[in-house]
């Protein structure tokens, strides 16, 4: 009989086929050959989402959800981004199509992910240029209204309560701005089968986009949400998304988040 514990979020187990290590070499294309049968059995349907450069077909089955460094750090007065001079307020416009897309991707059992940046409380894997920079009152470690400035465990640290995650949703701790460097992402996709991801998060010129970077070039597709994404700097967004879907979709492709749910739910009365 056919296992789809993969889809309930709360089982927190996978079956067996889900399971079983990936091959070495084998492209992930592969692993839907072996698993079509038994994921369309599973009832995670096939979506197209209106996207750019070009629309694209999505099997829910292998995607994922990646939320960025939504942390009160990044989006809260008081933390790492304000220390650098920023306007936070800015990146309040990314919640509410985050809450959405999230609510649509946790209803249909797509898997999700959360990224916090953020070091050690000794801060021994951050970069020196890194803590040097700026205001020596406001830098890295320095204490600050929410603990200390961008350090794991301090309330800064934390992922706003708006998007916070629920049991069985990895949050991958990431001491750079790409979400692979120096963390088990690819362990993490490999095992759930994921080919494709909905990216969402902040900064969209900074970690978003190093990011979808960094799983281009691991043979992921990227999706980045527009409107769940933002910068300090509106020119910064506009540009960040305008690299990633450039030359033919260079580094992935860019959708609202409205098609994403407009797709689920096509799929959904087909
Ligand atoms: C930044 C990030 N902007 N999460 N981090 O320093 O984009």
């Amino acid at each position: 009989m056919l296992q789809c514990l993969r889809f309930d979020r709360r089982a927190q187990q996978m079956p067996t086929a889900r399971r079983a290590a990936p091959v070495d070499g084998m492209f992930l294309a592969d692993w839907h050959d072996t698993e079509d049968t038994r994921l369309k059995e599973c009832g995670m349907p096939m979506i197209t989402i209106e996207a750019e450069p070009a629309p694209l077909h999505v099997d829910l089955a292998y995607a994922a959800l990646i939320i960025i460094d939504m942390q009160r750090d990044f989006l809260e007065p008081g933390g790492f981004g304000a220390a650098l001079g920023n306007d936070v307020s800015r990146l309040k416009a990314a919640v509410e199509p985050c809450r959405n897309a999230l609510a649509a991707c946790r209803r249909r059992g797509v898997a999700v992910i959360h990224t916090r940046e953020g070091h050690r409380a000794d801060l021994s894997d951050a970069p020196r240029h890194k803590v040097e920079r700026g205001d020596p009152s406001l830098r890295i470690g320095a204490p600050g209204p929410m603990g200390r400035i961008l350090v794991r465990g301090e309330p800064g640290h934390d992922i706003i309560p708006e998007l916070y995650p629920i049991s069985g949703e990895p949050v991958i701790d990431k001491p750079g701005k790409g979400a692979f460097y120096q963390t088990d992402l690819d362990l993490v996709l490999r095992n759930l089968r994921i080919d494709t991801l909905f990216v969402c998060g902040v900064t969209t010129e900074v970690c978003v986009n190093t990011t979808v970077r960094e799983a281009n070039d691991r043979g992921y597709r990227c999706i980045v949400l527009s409107d769940c994404c933002a910068s300090y700097f509106p020119e910064f967004h506009d540009m960040g998304l305008k690299m990633v879907k450039a030359q033919g979709g260079i580094f992935g492709s860019v959708a609202s988040s409205q098609a994403l749910l407009e797709g689920m739910e096509l799929a959904a009365a087909a």
